[in-house]
């Protein structure tokens, strides 16, 4: 059984995908990043950068030994559970295969995924007099990144030319592209490749979970001092220092 920490967001999504299409057995805990769950001792020890997606696998494969194996971090998630159902992802003595699925991965957790979370940022939280160079900048970027994702679908149906979780890292920050204030008019391809992903049922399934709580407690920056404007203290539990 896989302990799921998740949210019903971009980043959640990610590794609810897998889980789904992999049919592993996991258990969805319920995040309210709006009331700071992320910052609970016990999380940040399984996710030390107050962040979900992150899984803890009570029945890793035996070359990890006895102990449950936690992983934060989407990318680093669905690699690892590509690894151990040897699903969606090119077989590891693959070398080129495998040098393209980094490349992707971390295209997407560096690229991709931080401007669309900034963009949504600026559209959906930030005061409304502070908006416009933020959205402007971050709008640019996202739509930079649909240009990036449109080249590579040029010739293959898939990121990697099969299914795999570099689409799944990618596709819900394309999925969310209306929301953000973004068009894939531009983009055909990836509204294609978008359709794509969507209809299946997997996928469905993950975007269906938890849903009621979607933009749930979602409120101006300036009104929310849990999921804004945090510092470093933060990340100690209760405020401490020194340990
Ligand atoms: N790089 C991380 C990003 C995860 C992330 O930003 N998660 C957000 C929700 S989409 C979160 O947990 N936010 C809580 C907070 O910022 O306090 C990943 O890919 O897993």
């Amino acid at each position: 059984m896989i302990d799921l920490y998740f949210a019903p967001t971009p980043n959640g999504w990610k590794a609810a995908i897998m889980l789904e299409e992999t049919g592993l057995a996991y258990r969805p805990i319920l995040m309210q990043l709006g009331k700071g769950d992320q910052f609970s001792p016990d999380f940040l020890k399984i996710s030390p950068n107050a962040k979900m997606p992150a899984i803890v696998d009570h029945a890793p494969e035996a070359a990890w030994g006895d102990d449950p194996v936690t992983v934060f971090e989407s990318g680093a998630i669905l690699l690892y559970l590509a690894d151990k159902t040897g699903q969606f992802a090119p077989h590891k003595g693959d070398l080129r295969g495998r040098k393209e699925l980094m490349e992707w991965l971390f295209w997407q957790v560096g690229n991709q995924g931080p401007m669309g979370g900034q963009l949504s940022h600026f559209r959906n939280y930030a005061p409304e007099d502070e908006r416009t160079y933020g959205f402007k900048r971050y709008l640019g970027e996202y739509d930079r990144n649909l240009g990036v994702l449109e080249n590579r679908l040029e010739k293959r149906d898939y990121l990697l030319g099969d299914y795999s979780i570099a689409d799944m890292l990618a596709f819900p920050w394309a999925f969310i592209a209306k929301p953000l204030g973004a068009s894939l008019a531009a983009f055909p391809r990836v509204a294609d490749w978008r359709s794509r992903i969507k209809e299946r049922p997997a996928v469905q399934r993950a975007i269906d979970l938890h849903k009621s709580e979607q933009n749930k407690g979602r409120h101006r920056a300036d009104n929310n001092t849990v999921l804004f404007n945090q510092s470093a203290a933060s990340l100690k539990p209760q405020g401490k220092t020194g340990d």
